[in-house]
């Protein structure tokens, strides 16, 4: 598969950097391993990653301009900003798979590295914050949150996250307002919800910084494909964090992040009222437990 950067847009990029340092300062507030788990557990998942290496290293012969070139790699992913976003891309989809192993409801993927809480909340039909002219496809996205019976939740909730028709994020790439593209709409009393908005462009994962440096060196591709980024909550039930896909995406089988299921692909159609697309897609809810 070719992988073609979107050259003409190359300006409004910004660097590795820049977007790794807004995704590193957001997760530097969370809680230190030391004070989520035990000293037994915490020398035992340390000494199995440690072990990992250590038998990769025996078993593959590893030399020491390979060990060295690793050190380096591992000093630039911390300077570029890049940690939350080579964990998301190659690890979360396994922690998620741990977390939501026992869910009823609508299935979740991973957060990845551009979640912003506390974004501005309208009530449904909501249209999200955007550009005047904002370029892309637009798309109305509506649907219905109900408990895992199908019963209609009231006070349900759904934020709302995705990159713009060119594959940028809005606090993760220079030039975009704030809140470009992120909203809380705020469902009706029967869980309904509308949100007008543009279809998102697939993501490639900057090329300038360490992340982009390993995938040029393994020979990979860059992509995710096209995807909406949602949190669906209500109140007394499990909160669920996901993402939603297009058909006929060219990465929808082979994501970089590993974060697409087959009950996460939306149906789109063409509007027959008006310009763009509508897809249609409904939450499922399990209760706290
Ligand atoms: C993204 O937009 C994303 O969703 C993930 C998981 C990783 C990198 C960029
Ligand atoms: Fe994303």
């Amino acid at each position: 598969m070719s992988v073609e950067t979107p050259a003409t847009h190359s300006e409004t990029t910004g660097t590795a950097a820049e977007a790794g340092a807004g995704a590193t300062a957001r997760f530097r507030a969370n809680k230190t391993i030391g004070a989520t788990s035990s000293q037994e557990r915490v020398a035992r998942l340390a000494g199995k990653v440690i072990k990992a290496v250590n038998d990769t290293v025996l078993e593959e012969e590893v030399t020491y301009d390979e060990y060295n070139a690793l050190k380096a790699w591992l000093i630039k992913v911390g300077e570029d900003g890049e940690w939350p976003l080579f964990l998301d891309v190659w690890v979360e989809h396994s922690v998620e798979e741990v977390a939501n192993a026992n869910r009823h409801g609508s299935k979740g993927t991973i957060e990845g590295p551009y979640y912003v809480p506390d974004s501005p909340a309208q009530k449904t039909p909501a249209v999200l914050p955007m550009r005047e002219n904002e370029p892309g496809t637009p798309l109305l996205f509506q649907g219905q949150i109900t408990n895992i019976d199908g019963e209609p939740l009231k006070d349900a909730k759904i934020e709302i996250w995705h990159a713009d028709d060119l594959g940028f994020y809005s606090q993760f790439a220079p030039g975009l307002p704030e809140w470009n593209l992120r909203g809380t709409v705020l469902a009706d009393d029967e869980g309904r919800f509308q949100v007008n908005t543009v279809q998102p462009a697939p993501y490639q994962i900057p090329t300038d910084g360490a992340c982009g440096q390993l995938i040029a060196a393994a020979g990979w591709h860059a992509w995710r494909p096209a995807h909406i980024h949602l949190k669906v909550s209500a109140p007394g039930h499990q909160l669920v964090t996901s993402q939603l896909y297009f058909p006929g995406d060219p990465h929808n089988a082979d994501d970089i992040a590993s974060a697409v299921k087959p009950e996460l692909m939306l149906d789109v159609h063409e509007r027959e009222d008006g310009p763009g697309r509508v897809t249609t897609y409904d939450f499922r809810l399990d209760p706290e437990d």
